[in-house]
């Protein structure tokens, strides 16, 4: 058995000629020296941000240990800069637990960063925001509070729907957040990003299990999301950020050894990217132990996506 933090050691050894290759191309999983899951990306000022939650759960633990969130950089989507960690549970004073799936988006020159989080005095997952100058932090809890507490939704009983915050600005200015689980649920921000702007709306979509991401192309906006369980990633389309939604279809098929799938969505110097986990880091990877891997999106002439072709290669550096 190799653990995790003499595995790159060992392939450096055994394979010097693979990591020429590696370091002049890319490989998948993108990061191999921590295990890294629900990717979220941020293009910005000509680099890539990348936001992931850490999975530290020991190979016999079944089921999720995080507590903290983790950022990369990258100019070329393959050389990837680890940063210090810019945000943990412990930096919210109102949750317990759980740095599970978040968001960064900029707005007037500030950072917001949407978590999920398990609340300490309301049952169950919630949403917090924090807020920084730069992408790569330190962050700091922008509310004191919780955004979304999961006795603000009542679509359903489970006490976990409120979690993998997406967050999108439209071309009119206005911004929403969509989140859920089993429910997708989508708010209207204020300006100031840290309050709603009006009621929480549910989404029909089918086989909804979590992990929306929203995102848009030429006149097409596109909310991708995990589906069913184990989680494919599915799509639906619309001409309008609420909706009607159109569903698709599958978009990415079950990600290997990962129970779960996360995907974002970015294009970055003319090219289109997704961005996922699986487990695949060897010998000990799996659906706790997720690292997060990148390959290209492809669209079709009429606005829909090709099924994303998940590979070991991964992409080439862009430029
Ligand atoms: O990482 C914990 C949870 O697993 C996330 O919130 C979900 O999206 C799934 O990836």
């Amino acid at each position: 058995m190799i653990h995790l933090k003499f595995y790159k050691q060992l392939r450096c050894l055994l394979f010097p000629a693979l990591i020429t290759a590696i370091a002049a191309n890319a490989q998948n999983p993108v990061i191999t020296h921590k295990y890294t899951a629900d990717p979220a990306a941020l293009v910005h000022n000509d680099s890539v941000y990348l936001y992931t939650g850490h999975d530290e759960a020991e190979k016999d633990f079944h089921f999720y240990k995080m507590k903290e969130w983790l950022v990369f950089s990258s100019a070329d989507m393959v050389n990837w800069k680890e940063h210090k960690v810019p945000l943990k549970v412990s930096d919210f004073k109102w949750a317990k637990a759980d740095a599970w799936a978040a968001q960064v988006i900029e707005r007037n020159g500030k950072f917001y960063w949407y978590v999920t989080v398990t609340h300490a005095t309301v049952p169950g997952k919630a949403i917090g925001v924090a807020v920084s100058d730069s992408p790569t932090g330190p962050f700091k809890d922008a509310l004191g509070k919780a955004l979304v507490t999961n006795d603000m939704t009542k679509a359903t009983d489970i006490s976990w729907d409120d979690l993998d915050p997406t967050v999108f600005i439209d071309d009119d200015g206005q911004a929403y957040l969509y989140w859920g689980n089993t429910v997708c649920y989508y708010a209207k921000l204020k300006e100031n990003m840290v309050e709603f702007d009006g009621p929480i709306h549910t989404v029909d979509l089918p086989d909804f299990t979590e992990a929306p991401w929203i995102h848009k192309r030429d006149d097409w906006y596109y909310l991708s999301y995990a589906y069913q369980f184990p989680e494919k990633t599915a799509y639906a389309m619309s001409k309008s950020i609420t909706g009607p939604w159109e569903f698709k279809g599958i978009l990415n098929e079950i990600a290997g050894n990962s129970n779960t799938n996360h995907q974002a969505i970015i294009n970055f110097k003319g090219k289109d990217y997704f961005i996922y986990h699986n487990g695949g880091i060897p010998t000990d990877g799996g659906s706790f132990r997720r690292s997060v891997c990148i390959d290209y999106l492809y669209y079709n002439p009429d606005g829909t996506m090709k099924r994303v072709v998940m590979t070991s290669e991964g992409v080439d550096p862009a430029d």
